[in-house]
């Protein structure tokens, strides 16, 4: 989870799409005379789409968050940004300053936030724990530990859905935080690793991928990637900035059906159409 240079993260922006093409292209290539085969194939690897994406609008975003998890609610944003020492929760409505902050403790490195009624669920990345906090007043309301790293962190439909830079996600009771099931997250039939950043929308559980500038679609059923976006665009938007990270906040606007994406030390937050 270490910072990366802007070369290093630049030369993995192609590297993504070239394999799901491959990976798409030995499917399609595959001998038809094999009728049995070929339904099998189909069965088990699925269509991707590469639909493209508008971005709307720019807004100014603190270059100094190590951005793990985002959300919005309400017109507001949510944000954490990570880095033992620096890690906040901070709130703000795009494009003004941040209205309020909660400084976390220097032995905590913030991951993902979601939220989960009146509340803000927010994990670590190796302290194994979940902090809760109350969502109006920052105001600390529950812990919860588990075992392993976290990175992103999202809730829908009554579950927490949560990433630890593996391929596999958690879903976990919010209630309890206990583990109730996996999902195993592929692509063409290949598991997809780095699985970061979290957010619902109209049904389907996007993720960005740590090191790459790929969002993916995921269908929380299957566990398969149905639609990949290669956000190059937004890393040539910052990159004059030589301290930028990672591409690393994905929050969903319901009314508007927007997304906001920003990254770990980016001077900007986009509002960007994804196609469908
Ligand atoms: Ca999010």
């Amino acid at each position: 989870m270490g910072r990366n240079s802007l070369h290093r993260i630049l030369s993995t922006v192609l590297i993504l799409p070239l394999l799901m093409f491959m990976g798409f292209a030995c499917g399609d290539g595959k001998s038809s005379q094999d009728t049995t085969k070929d339904k099998k194939q189909s069965q088990n690897h699925s269509v991707v789409k590469y639909p493209g994406y508008k971005i709307i609008n720019e807004f100014p975003h603190d270059s100094t968050l190590f951005t793990q998890g985002l959300f919005m609610s309400e017109g507001m944003m949510y944000e954490s940004g990570g880095m033992r020492g620096q890690s906040r929760l901070v709130r703000y409505v795009p494009g003004q300053p941040i209205a309020q902050t909660h400084q976390m403790p220097s032995y905590v490195f913030s991951e993902g936030i979601c939220e989960v009624g009146d509340q803000i669920f927010m994990i670590t990345y190796t302290a194994g724990k979940c902090f809760v906090f109350n969502k109006k007043t920052f105001e600390l309301e529950q812990e919860f530990n588990y075992f392993g790293e976290g990175w992103g962190i999202e809730y829908h439909n009554g579950k927490i859905y949560m990433t630890d830079g593996s391929s596999v996600i958690k879903v976990i009771n919010p209630e309890t935080f206990v583990l109730e099931g996996t999902i195993n997250v592929t692509m063409n039939g290949n598991k997809v690793e780095y699985l970061n950043e979290l957010e619902f929308a109209d049904g389907y559980l996007y993720a960005n991928l740590w090191r790459r500038a790929d969002i993916v679609k995921i269908d929380i059923e299957t566990g398969k990637i149905v639609a990949a976006y290669n956000m190059a665009e937004l890393y040539e938007r910052v990159s004059y900035n030589p301290a930028i990270d990672v591409l690393n906040g994905i929050a969903y606007h319901e009314t508007e059906k927007v997304f906001y994406l920003t990254g770990k030390l980016w001077p900007k937050l986009f509002k960007v159409k994804l196609g469908e």
